[in-house]
Parts: C-alpha cells; sequence; structure tokens
C-alpha cells in the first residue's frame, strides 16, 4: 500500500560524480517486513512513535507539516502581538498577551515534536529565516486595527481548530498528543475573539462598520488557509494514506463554513460571498470561487506582508540570542556542578 515510500532518491556520491540518474534499489527483505509492520500499524489505527521504523517519505512529509505548523504559530504571533500596546482596555490586553505568549508555547510543542523525527531546531528555524520554508498564507496580511484583532480570533483560530482537531488523531504520536494542548488553547483564542466582536457590534455604528470591514477583509483569506482545492493538492493522498491527514483540505473548509454561517448570523454580520447560500440537496452552504492566484502569489512570498513578518522574525531571533546564550552557559555550570557533586 505504500510502497513508493521505498523511493527515496540515492544520494551516494559515486553515483552524485558520474552524473547518472539514481535508480532507487528493490527493498530487501528486512525492509519489505518492516513496511508491512508500519502497514498494519497504520491501517490499524494505532500511533507511529519515534523510535519505531517509518518510511522515510513518511518522516520528510511529517517534518515538512509540522515544522510549518510551528513556524505559523511563531509568525502568527506577529500580527497580534502589534496590538498588545495598543488594546483598548486593561482586560484586553491581558487576554491578548495570553494568547499572543500560547501562540509562542503552540510552537515550541510542535518544534520539539518534529525534533523526534531528528531534525533540530536550529535547521527548522534556518529554512524559516531564509524564506525556505513557508508557513500558512493568512500572516501575511495586515491587521489595521482593533476589530482585525476580534476577527483573527473568531475566523484564524476558529479555521485553525478545524484543521486541528482531526490532527489529534494523526497517526504520529508526537504530534498527536501535542495538537490536543493546542486545540483546547486555540478554543479559547476562538471564543474571546467572537466576545469582542459582540461587544464591538453591541457599540457605536462606526464599531459595527469596523467588524464588518475586517470581516469583509479576513473572510476570504481564511477559506484558504485550508490549502488548495483537493484536485490541485499534491500532498493530500498520501497524507490521507498515512494517517497524517485525516480529512481533506475541501472537507474542512466546508465544515468551517458551514460552523462559520451561524456564528455570522449571531452576530450580526454578513460574509462577502454574494454565492453563500443553503443547499437543501447537499445540505452545506455553496459557496463563491477562491482567489487561488492570489493565494499562491501569497504562499510564494508576495503578499503585503511577507517581507516585514521575515525581516520581523529574524531581528526578534537576532535580538534573543543573548537569551540563548546564557540559557547554554547556565545549563553547562548546571552540569559542571552535578558532575562535581557526583565525583
Ligand atoms: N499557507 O498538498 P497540500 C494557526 C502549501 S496555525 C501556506 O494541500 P498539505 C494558529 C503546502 O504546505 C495555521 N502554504 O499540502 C494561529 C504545500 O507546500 P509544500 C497553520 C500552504 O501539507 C492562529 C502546498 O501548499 N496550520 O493558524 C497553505 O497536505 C492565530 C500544497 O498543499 C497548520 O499548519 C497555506 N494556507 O496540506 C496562530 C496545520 N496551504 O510543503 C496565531 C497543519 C497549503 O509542498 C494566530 N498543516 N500550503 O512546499 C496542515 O494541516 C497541512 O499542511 C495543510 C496543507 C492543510 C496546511
Amino acid at each position: 500500500m505504500y510502497t513508493q515510500s521505498f523511493n527515496v532518491p540515492d544520494t551516494s556520491d559515486d553515483t552524485k560524480s558520474a552524473g547518472l540518474k539514481a535508480v532507487a534499489r528493490p527493498p530487501t527483505e528486512a525492509e519489505t517486513a518492516l513496511q508491512a509492520r508500519f502497514d498494519a500499524k497504520v491501517d490499524a489505527d494505532e500511533k507511529v512513535e519515534p523510535k519505531d521504523w517509518m518510511p522515510e517519505a513518511y518522516r520528510k512529509t511529517l517534518v515538512r507539516q509540522i515544522s510549518q505548523h510551528a513556524h505559523s504559530e511563531i509568525v502568527g504571533m506577529l500580527p497580534e502581538g502589534n496590538w498588545i500596546s495598543r488594546a483598548p482596555s486593561l482586560k484586553r490586553k491581558a487576554i491578548l498577551i495570553a494568547k499572543v505568549q500560547d501562540e509562542g508555547g503552540h510552537g515550541l510543542y510542535l518544534y520539539s515534536a518534529a525534533e523526534t523525527l531528528g531534525t533540530s531546531r536550529d535547521q527548522m528555524l534556518d529554512a524559516l529565516h531564509s524564506g525556505k520554508a513557508k508557513y500558512s498564507s493568512i500572516f501575511n496580511y495586515p491587521t489595521l486595527n482593533w476589530a482585525d484583532v476580534g476577527v483573527v480570533g473568531w475566523l484564524v483560530d476558529g479555521a485553525a481548530i478545524m484543521n486541528q482537531i482531526p490532527l489529534c488523531r494523526c497517526s504520529y504520536g508526537p504530534y498527536a498528543r501535542a495538537m490536543i494542548r493546542v486545540c483546547k488553547e486555540e478554543s479559547f483564542h476562538q471564543r474571546q475573539g467572537y466576545e469582542a466582536l459582540l461587544v464591538m457590534m453591541r457599540g457605536t455604528a462606526e464599531q459595527r462598520a469596523m467588524v464588518q470591514d475586517a470581516v469583509n477583509r479576513f473572510w476570504w483569506k481564511c477559506l484558504a488557509m485550508f490549502g488548495p482545492p483537493d484536485n490541485d493538492s499534491p500532498h493530500s493522498a498520501q497524507g490521507m494514506r498515512w494517517g497524517i491527514k485525516r480529512i481533506s483540505n475541501d472537507d474542512l473548509r466546508q465544515k468551517f463554513i458551514d460552523a462559520t454561517v451561524p456564528q455570522a448570523k449571531v452576530l450580526g454580520v454578513t460574509l462577502p460571498d454574494p454565492d453563500l447560500r443553503w443547499n437543501e440537496e447537499r445540505q452545506h452552504y455553496d459557496h463563491g470561487a477562491i482567489d487561488w492566484d492570489e493565494f499562491w502569489a501569497t504562499v510564494n512570498g508576495n503578499g503585503p506582508c511577507n517581507k516585514e513578518r521575515l525581516a520581523t522574525r529574524v531581528k526578534a531571533h537576532n535580538d534573543g540570542q543573548w537569551v540563548r546564550d546564557a540559557a547554554m552557559a547556565h545549563a553547562r555550570k548546571q552540569q559542571q556542578r552535578t558532575l562535581q557533586e557526583a565525583a
């Protein structure tokens, strides 16, 4: 079932220097047995753990997805972090600080989960800072006013939860377990955003207009967060077969729309899609076309804030060098003390 995972390119120096195209060797008997055990585990819905044998392609897929997810969490701190010093009250400021701090924590759980697959945090951060690694498209759009902060909580965290709940059942144990706590925290994030918007909607006409404007700007970008349509999603079929992805991009997008339309009604905002209507036959909402050209331009580095986000992230990393140095010096001192006491 997963035999394509044996097609790992041969990178031996002999082959490369001879300019030959690598040909995958047939699997040995031992490898076939390991593969069969892995397949059976995935098919039985058991967890794959760090020390278990796994196909190289499965490992690579997980590192790709988990590190992208971790990067999204820490870059996702930036658009909201901007608003901590401008929050309208002490209560809102305290909530926002807690939320942004949670996102940093999610990044840490996720980097730790990816490290169990043999990739170091430095490697992952280098890939992010050099622009090679991806992070969620949504964080390349600006948060222009306080209503945007509420909408990020309601819609961006709402979309993130919809995508992440099935990941709690993902086949890789450390990722699945990290997602349980992440989802609980995201749920608080979504509610605080919705509640902040409810308060604004009970305020002045100007405040209501701010909320509507923020919804108009974020709605389509949130739908794109779920990734390209299933037919254009190169990783979906394999990810689903390996039990990493449980629900497809399009199905999750549909679930999000179906759950969000009634929330928008309660809030008193309209969603900016003239084609959005209930389809009795499908028992789902139909929706208009998503601008995938804009999505890919953003994913490929040309969104409104890509450069600014990356520059801020790199600066924060460089400014924090002294903290990492101090932590390492402290750890070395502790280790020496323990060794001296044991001697
Ligand atoms: N943005 O074949 P697929 C959050 C890329 S966390 C950028 O469908 P796959 C919390 C994809 O990586 C939000 N790139 O790929 C928070 C691939 O590129 P590659 C992040 C995207 O992996 C809230 C290519 O397109 N959540 O918001 C996007 O099967 C508030 C082809 O796509 C996660 O990462 C996108 N939206 O499915 C924080 C969840 N979509 O690698 C702060 C875990 C697709 O070939 C404030 N990840 N691409 O170069 C996943 O579930 C999956 O990786 C998908 C993509 C669904 C994102």
